[in-house]
């Protein structure tokens, strides 16, 4: 867990109600019953894993491990697949990343995390989040409003920094997003400021004209400072399936994604996704959101998330 206290197994078992019941409920009901677990009912799981949005290539390699972990009739009872299949599940989500942003943050200042995403996924709304939670932490926190395309972006971000108690850079609508994350880094680094967030447009006239300028903010935060940005977060929409798997990679494509932050994870069946982006991103998700409120931004811990699935 990172330097946020914001981690809330409940309200996460909560969110993740309907995913549970896809997953854990149907693949219960498949070995119920069953003294011995064959191959037939190994194949019912990986189906029930394949339509659980845990994709395909995953499922598939689960159950390989599974049937390779359990060769002997004996292992095969419907407590040890469960546990075996559930082993499995937080093997995936159990990448390495050499990555420490509570190490970091002592030894940046200020330290400048950006945060991209195609529209409508939670960007703001994470940047809200993140900003309340940073400066819970002791930390003083300064938001950039880079989304200058949108024509009410401006106010959307304003809103959240009244809310955190953050201060806030802005310029009008139409502005080059450039210039506004050039501004915030000068204003943060002339008052010490702790933590600088960034938010960026997800929807300009084209997407290669998106990709564009999210490098040449990346260009200009890096002229300011050499370091910077220390995080670029890809926010992905939970309840988007297979379509959150292409943006992971598209935006991989162009840009360095240091860690993911998965939204909108309370109230969806698509949970299952989080294994497959994963399985085939090997980039960190460092948070989930689990609501649209100021403390449903947790750290994403992959034994709590499968707990929560599984409980
Ligand atoms: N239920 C739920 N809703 C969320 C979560 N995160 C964001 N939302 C909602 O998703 C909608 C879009 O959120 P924004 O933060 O505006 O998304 P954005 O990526 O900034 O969108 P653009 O600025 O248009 O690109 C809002 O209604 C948010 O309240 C979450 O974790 N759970
Ligand atoms: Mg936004």
């Amino acid at each position: 867990m990172g330097i946020f206290d914001n981690f809330n197994f409940s309200k996460l078992k909560e969110g993740l109600t309907k995913t549970r019941t896809k997953i854990v409920n149907t693949i219960n009901e498949a070995v119920t019953g069953k003294a011995v677990i064959d191959d037939k009912t190994l194949d019912e799981i990986e189906e029930i894993l394949i339509t659980s949005d845990i994709g395909y290539d995953t499922a598939v390699q689960i159950i390989e491990n599974v049937r390779g972990r359990m060769k002997s009739e004996k292992d095969r009872t419907d407590l040890n697949v469960i546990e075996t299949v559930k082993k499995e599940l937080t093997g995936i989500l159990d990448i390495e990343s050499n990555f420490n942003s509570e190490q970091e943050i002592k030894t940046h200042k200020p330290y400048i995390i950006l945060v991209v995403g195609i529209n409508g996924v939670g960007k703001t709304t994470t940047i809200g989040k993140l900003a309340h939670n940073y400066k819970k932490a002791g930390l003083k926190v300064i938001v950039g409003a880079a989304d200058t395309f949108r024509a009410a972006a401006n106010e959307q971000l304003e809103i959240w920094s009244k809310r955190a108690g953050v201060e806030i850079i802005q310029k009008g609508h139409g502005a080059d997003p450039s210039s506004v994350a050039f501004e915030t880094v000068q204003h943060a680094i002339k008052h010490q400021y702790d933590v600088v967030l960034i938010d960026t447009a997800g929807r300009l006239h084209n997407k290669g004209h998106l990709m564009e300028e999210l490098n040449k903010i990346k260009r200009v935060l890096s002229k300011n400072l050499p370091y910077a940005p220390n995080e670029t977060l890809l926010v992905l929409d939970g309840n988007t399936g297979q379509n959150a798997i292409l943006q992971a990679e598209e935006f991989s494509k162009v840009t360095d994604i240091t860690g993911l932050v998965v939204t909108k994870l309370d109230g969806t069946a698509k949970g299952g996704v989080v294994f497959q982006i994963v399985n085939k991103q090997k980039v960190p998700i460092k948070y989930i959101g689990v609501g649209e409120g100021i403390e449903d931004l947790q750290t994403f811990d992959s034994k709590l998330f499968v707990s929560a699935i599984f409980e």
